[in-house]
């Protein structure tokens, strides 16, 4: 079914939020124009937990996006759409086998180690068990990624072309850091982060190239 596309396309977005970093890097890979509206998940307890917010995405998380006339959340649903609906720089391989170790390793990360260490968890977990708790979940998940990685890595998670599960792991890694994960049981992983962190679509993606990052981080 051909897509119309018009209209300014819009990212509700926050700097540090790895979810929409995800999505970030699949416009900018995909060279998608786009607007980025900041939404804090700081400021006043959390902008999306607004009303205005709420309506646009019922779960009160980021990121969605403004798309075609019509309105998308969950970050690995957007992507989606957008690898059906713009069919330039293809982010999933055309090998059926390829297309499922992606997805499964963006499973592991969207599904398995990022809903663990969510800002809401970690609130609910509490301040002095917090870190502990987030550095725990995100290590066990990134023993399966390496694992999985052992066999369908190349030059990136999934042989030599940037996919969908790189848009995943490179953020992931990120969170990883700032929970200080040790990172030297996974080579793999931080290769594959090492080499994409001067690729220009990450680059403009990364937290420190946000409007809403805040200047003392930057
Ligand atoms: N499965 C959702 C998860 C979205 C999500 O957890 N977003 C985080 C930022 S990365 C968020 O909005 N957290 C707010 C909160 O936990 O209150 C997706 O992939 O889009």
């Amino acid at each position: 079914m051909a897509v119309a596309h018009q209209g300014k396309i819009v990212l509700y977005s926050y700097w540090r939020s790895s979810c929409s970093w995800r999505v970030r890097i699949a416009l900018n890979l995909k060279e998608i124009p786009y607007d980025i509206k900041p939404v804090s998940l700081i400021k006043a307890g959390g902008e999306h937990h607004s009303n205005e917010y709420r309506e646009i995405n019922p779960m009160e998380q980021l990121p969605a996006l403004h798309i075609d006339g019509c309105t998308l959340v969950e970050s690995l649903s957007i992507m989606q759409y957008l690898e059906e609906t713009r069919l330039q720089r293809p982010l999933l391989p055309s090998d059926v086998v390829k297309r499922a170790k992606v997805r499964e390793i963006c499973e592991v990360i969207v599904s398995g180690i990022q809903p663990l260490q969510n800002l809401s968890v970690l609130i609910h977990v509490g301040e002095e068990k917090k870190d502990a708790w987030a550095k725990h979940w995100i290590t066990r998940g990134f023993r399966a990624v390496e694992k999985l990685l052992g066999s369908s890595a190349g030059k990136y998670c999934a042989g030599d072309e940037i996919t969908l599960a790189d848009c995943c792991l490179v953020p992931q890694v990120f969170n990883a850091r700032r929970f200080h994960v040790d990172l030297r049981p996974f080579p793999i992983i931080l290769r594959i982060d090492r080499d994409l962190e001067r690729h220009p679509a990450f680059v403009a993606a990364h937290p420190s190239n946000q409007p809403d990052c805040p200047p003392d981080t930057k």
